[in-house]
């Protein structure tokens, strides 16, 4: 049974086994969550993405996909790498979205991870709508079939809490 936990926060602060990253392919750093973890997390954390880079993901990692690295100096022991899909207002995207969610946990079980910390992957660069985002979210971690015993959505500010909050009621 997972439980499905929010905290109101920046994610680079919690302490978890695994930290999810929402990443851009490259896996080689940005803004948003990927800056913040890149920041706290120290550099080996983009040594060991240039060595996937180098090693099988030459192309880049694929939207709705999910890979592993160290988490370096955050208080964890993982972080996954997850790239969220660019919001469309004329393109349905929302299976990869719902694809970052299922194969981050998949990742996730793979380590024996017990708590994992998700941000709300493509409401910020990315600019999906934070309802709906929040709806595929909670949807698609309810109906995984994971280890996982708390999956934890760290919302950046208030309106993004409230809006998954009202979700799980
Ligand atoms: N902790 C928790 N949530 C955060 C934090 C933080 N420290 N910082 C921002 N958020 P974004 P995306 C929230 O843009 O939309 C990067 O440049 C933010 O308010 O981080 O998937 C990557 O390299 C928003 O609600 O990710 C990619 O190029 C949510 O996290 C691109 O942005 C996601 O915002 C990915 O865009």
């Amino acid at each position: 049974m997972t439980t499905i936990t929010l905290v109101l926060g920046d994610i680079t602060r919690e302490s978890a086994d695994a930290i999810v990253n929402a990443a851009n392919s490259s896996l080689l750093g940005g803004g948003g969550v990927d800056g913040a973890i890149h920041r706290r997390g120290g550099p080996e954390i983009l040594e060991e993405c240039r060595r996937l880079r180098a090693a099988h993901l030459g192309g880049g990692l694929p939207t709705g996909q999910a890979v592993v690295t160290t988490a370096g100096r955050l208080d964890a022991r993982w972080v996954v790498h997850t790239v969220g899909p660019v919001f469309s207002a004329s393109e349905d995207r929302s299976g990869l979205l719902a694809s970052c969610y299922r194969e981050s946990l998949k990742a996730a079980d793979g380590l024996g991870a017990r708590t994992v910390a998700f941000p709300a992957i493509s409401t910020g660069v990315y600019r999906w709508p934070m309802d709906d985002a929040a709806r595929i979210a909670l949807e698609t971690v309810r109906a995984a079939r994971t280890s996982v015993e708390e999956v934890r959505f760290v919302l950046f500010d208030q309106r993004a809490y409230d809006v998954f909050a009202a979700r799980i009621g």
